[in-house]
């Protein structure tokens, strides 16, 4: 018995035929779903994804050619392979098949063991597939993400800062941004190298990680040693609270570099922007701009400290 477990929908009007296949499939390892017409498989692959399907193609309903057209028109995240079962011979319904959104045709009475190799190029190529998924998603991760601290990159705040302003005004809500500067961070690269002020880096995204709600806000490296924090839904009291305790975890969790204990602070700008605010603040460089100057104040009265 292979072990494969993949999810199969069996679509057949015979009931009889579905109870002699779907016994074949399960005893090869395949977990085997049931639905007695098109229409009805349909409803089925709304809700649930099967990599693959088997479908008759004479039933009432829906045929099996009207659902491998309407099933390709679903909006699909992963590949299925769609499997023609029928007893219509002839090129012109091959071609009708394929034509349909059909990957394969067997012709029926199905042979167990062309059944079973068709299956097998089915997993290859859904195999296939589903390596291109995971290449394509780490790609993206790579061109969103900042590759030393792993938070997201310049790209991707300028990319979704504009969403979390729409969402804001769509919704009515208050968004909030902290702009967060380590201090004499030169300093810690001139005294313990480069990769010291790496570690310090790397350091302060886990604080920040730690720090923030999951899920909703986000952070993103700006520059060399400066992240925005974006923090949706949250007013001036809430992120006034968070950029404070970023404060004074990072200036009470020193990094331990190798044998050496360096300790960081990080001055911090935030700003608020209210739904009262939609007009007179409306782009994201207005909302940078006004983070960044308090982030300047904040530099300017001494370091380590918030200005609101
Ligand atoms: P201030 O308190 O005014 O912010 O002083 P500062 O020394 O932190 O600011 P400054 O902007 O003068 O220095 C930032 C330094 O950050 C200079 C640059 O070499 C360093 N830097 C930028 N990116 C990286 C990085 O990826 N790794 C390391 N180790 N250093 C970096
Ligand atoms: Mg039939
Ligand atoms: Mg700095
Ligand atoms: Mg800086």
């Amino acid at each position: 018995m292979a072990d494969t477990g993949i999810p199969i929908l069996l679509v057949d009007d015979d009931r009889f035929m579905r109870t002699v296949l779907c016994q074949t499939l399960q005893d090869a390892g395949y977990r085997v779903s049931q639905a007695a017409n098109g229409k009805e498989a349909l409803e089925l692959c709304r809700s649930t994804y099967f990599p693959i399907i088997l479908t008759d193609w004479v039933m009432p309903e829906m045929d099996g050619i009207a659902f491998c057209r309407a099933f390709r028109e679903l909006a699909a995240e992963c590949y299925t392979y769609l499997i023609l079962l029928t007893s219509q011979e002839g090129k012109e319904k091959l071609i009708e098949g394929l034509e349909a959104g059909a990957d394969e045709y067997l012709i029926k009475p199905v042979n167990e063991a062309e059944l079973m190799v068709r299956l097998k190029t089915a997993r290859r190529i859904l195999d296939l597939e589903s390596s291109l998924q995971k290449s394509l998603e780490e790609i993206k991760q790579l061109s969103i993400r900042d590759a030393l601290t792993g938070a997201f990159n310049r790209g991707y705040l300028d990319q979704h800062l504009p969403h979390e302003i729409r969402r804001a005004d769509r919704y009515l809500r208050d968004l909030s941004l902290i702009m967060m500067d380590l201090d004499h961070f030169k300093k810690i690269n001139d005294t313990w190298g480069h990769q010291a002020g790496d570690a310090v880096l790397q350091h302060c995204i886990r604080i920040i990680a730690g720090t923030i709600r999951h899920e909703v806000d986000w952070v993103a490296r700006y520059g060399g040693e400066e992240f925005v924090l974006v923090l949706p839904e949250t007013d001036r009291t809430g992120c006034r609270v968070v950029a404070e305790r970023l404060r004074s975890l990072i200036e009470a969790a020193p990094c331990s570099f190798r044998s050496a204990t360096l300790g960081i602070t990080a001055s911090f700008g935030t700003v608020t922007r209210t739904p009262a605010d939609s007009r007179a603040i409306n782009s994201p460089d207005q909302l940078l701009n006004l983070a960044d100057q308090c982030l300047y104040a904040a530099k300017q009265a001494g370091r380590n400290r918030v200005v609101a």
